[in-house]
């Protein structure tokens, strides 16, 4: 079906993605939040919880990062949401690894084969110095897909992956006035090699929940460190939601991380 990586392509996820992994000891665990029974590690991918994501009732508008993600040749940054509203969703890199809106820029290349796989396709910067890096991309191919042996892309999912001085961070520009839910949750879907992410959920300028994933490891939102707060957040039109991924320690090997992001309207 696929060609084996070029040469130079397994030089690139040497340098980009680190076929040799190293992990840290000794990482500040950000998990440490009460009750939650959730709350003090972070655990290896759940089938069975996976399985039940996206059970729950729908009583008003629902975002979803990944159904409203939308490919060549109808790519937008910003993109539209599914009803129509223009500029909803961001796919955004920053200049620092600060959490400061000003600082936020929009991935403005577009990769329409990720690492040469075809069905992997989505945004990235090119101007940072690392290649491909940072991105928000998603599996288009309708089949799961696993580049290189070592990324986990189930079909439909969108992973982003900083870089060790650049956050990759998805953006979400309110249509309305009101209370949504954020859900969701981060998975490290390289579990090769690397020392996992930090994820943050901000409204504008202000984080709002956050958690450490360890390698190979998966949080829902609402277990991180003030994670009760996503159930009910008051946003007015124009407001941003940012869900940012930080490659923790600044070390960025292996740090492809599937978002999973819902914001149901209250
Ligand atoms: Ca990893
Ligand atoms: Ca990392």
């Amino acid at each position: 079906m696929r060609a084996a990586p070029s040469i130079a392509l397994l030089i690139s996820l040497a340098g980009c993605n680190g076929i040799l992994g190293i992990s840290k000891p000794g990482s500040t665990d950000l998990d440490a939040g009460p009750g939650s029974i959730d709350s003090s590690v972070t655990r290896p991918f759940d089938a069975a919880a996976d399985a039940a994501f996206d059970a729950g009732p729908v009583d008003g508008l629902v975002w979803n990062l990944a159904a409203d993600f939308r490919v060549a040749p109808d790519q937008q940054n910003p993109s539209q949401d599914g009803y129509g509203n223009p500029d909803v969703w961001y796919y955004l890199g920053s200049e620092t690894l600060a959490h400061d809106p000003a600082t936020y820029r929009s991935m403005d290349d577009y990769n329409f084969a990720l690492w040469d796989y075809d069905g992997l396709e989505g945004w990235f910067d090119s101007t940072t110095g690392f290649e491909d890096l940072p991105h928000a991309c998603i599996n288009s191919s309708g089949s799961d897909m696993n580049p290189f042996g070592q990324v986990v892309w189930p079909a439909g999912a969108v992973l982003i992956h900083p870089t060790p001085a650049n956050l990759a961070i998805v953006g979400w520009k309110s249509p309305i006035t009101g209370t949504v839910e954020v859900g969701g949750r981060a998975t490290d879907r390289n579990s090769t090699c690397g020392n996992g992410v930090l994820w943050f959920v901000a409204h504008n300028d202000t984080d709002l929940a956050s958690g450490a994933l360890d390698n190979g490891g998966a949080q829902y939102f609402s277990a991180g460190l003030g994670g009760d707060s996503l159930a009910a957040v008051t946003v007015s039109a124009g407001d941003f939601l940012y869900v940012i991924v930080d490659p923790r320690d600044g070390e960025y090997v292996c740090d492809s991380t599937q978002l999973d992001v819902t914001i149901t309207e209250m």
